[in-house]
């Protein structure tokens, strides 16, 4: 487990005015399409050995991408990065059809641990796209995810970032919008967006299905029924991580007096305890058990030994490796 060393001091066991407790959100952590990636870039390393590339990180975790280059992965930015004929992993998030086709130019053998719950997204835009009609995709401009489902129809696409920017959207026919999402956002703010654009084009369509994924919903039920009861709430995951981040503003508005995101036990402060009976504990779709682990064990030498799950569901989805990984299988694990 790696540390950043001499970070911090350990944290004082400072009595406080009633007992101490931690709520520990379930579910938390790895989503079925987190694991499905990472496990996708160890069995290419085992396959085909290192150098592994990796376009961008594999899901939006520090700790994750740091175990993976220990591993003999190498992440780039973009395929012209990548040696000729090299393999390389197409990260959780997704890609447009311009990476993938630019990745066959250079000749690469690309694995695409693209969740497929993004993929149905991207095939929905498609779909729309088909029939003509322009989509309005809720997300974060710039995010890895919005990119490539955008890049899957780019002439029909049209980014709303926020609530706001549903009352300033321009259409070209009303009659013929449809919106879609970034499968890691707030629910709420969604539902929020959505109201706002429906108010404006009243034939607004729905996605055939929720775009926000079943772990994003998940994780954030379960921080909702925690943060009423807590004084402070800690989310493990990276900040880059979209829907970590969701957590601590979701924690926030369901009543948490204090939301944090940390990557490691190491950035916990002090301060944050001062006064706290109760702590809640969550942690992204992208972020390892054991981080979570290690920050309950801290909290647990400050006092905080009483944990008590909180669940709101369960989840035992898993998906099959992708495509290229399981072929390679069939046919007898040949290196080509
Ligand atoms: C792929 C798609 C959705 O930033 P974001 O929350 O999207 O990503 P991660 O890597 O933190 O979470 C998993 C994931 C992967 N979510
Ligand atoms: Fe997929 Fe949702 Fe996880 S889109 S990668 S299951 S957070």
């Amino acid at each position: 487990m790696p540390r950043i060393p001499g970070r911090r001091e350990r944290l004082q066991n400072i009595p406080v005015d009633g007992p101490k407790k931690v709520l520990l959100a379930a579910p938390r952590g790895y989503c079925a399409g987190v694991d499905r990636a990472v496990v996708a870039v160890e069995k290419a390393l085992e396959r085909y050995g290192s150098p592994v590339y990796v376009r961008k990180q594999i899901v939006h975790n520090i700790h994750v991408v740091t175990e993976l280059e220990k591993m003999g992965a190498i992440f780039v930015e973009e395929v012209d990065e990548v040696p000729a004929g090299a393999h390389i992993v197409f990260s959780a998030h997704g890609v447009s059809p311009a990476v993938v086709n630019a990745a066959a130019e250079r000749e690469l053998h690309a694995i695409d641990a693209t969740c497929p719950l993004v993929t149905k997204v991207h095939r929905e835009a498609v779909r729309f796209a088909r029939d003509d009609y322009q989509i309005l995709l809720i997300g974060h401009e710039g995010h890895e995810e919005v990119e490539g489902t955008a890049g899957e129809a780019p002439d029909h696409v049209t980014i709303v970032n926020s609530p706001d920017e549903a009352d300033t959207v321009v259409v070209r026919d009303p009659n013929k919008v449809v919106w879609l999402s970034q499968t890691t956002l707030s629910v709420d703010e969604t539902m929020e967006t959505v109201r706002r654009l429906r108010d404006r084009f009243p034939n607004l369509q729905d996605p055939p299905s929720d775009d926000i994924c079943y772990a994003t919903q998940n994780r954030q039920v379960a921080i909702k029924k925690v943060a009423k009861d807590a004084d402070l709430v800690i989310v493990v995951g990276s900040a880059n991580s979209s829907n970590s981040v969701r957590l601590v503003e979701v924690a926030l508005e369901y009543g948490a007096k204090a939301a944090y995101r940390v990557d490691y036990v190491d950035e916990v402060k002090q301060e944050w305890l001062d006064g706290v009976k109760t702590v809640g504990v969550t942690s992204g779709a992208s972020v390892p058990e054991i981080l979570v682990q290690e920050v309950l064990s801290e909290l647990a030498g400050a006092g905080y030994a009483d944990v008590e799950e909180v669940r709101t569901a369960e989840e035992d989805l898993m998906f099959s490796l992708p495509k290229e990984l399981r072929q390679d299988r069939a046919l007898g694990g040949r290196r080509d």
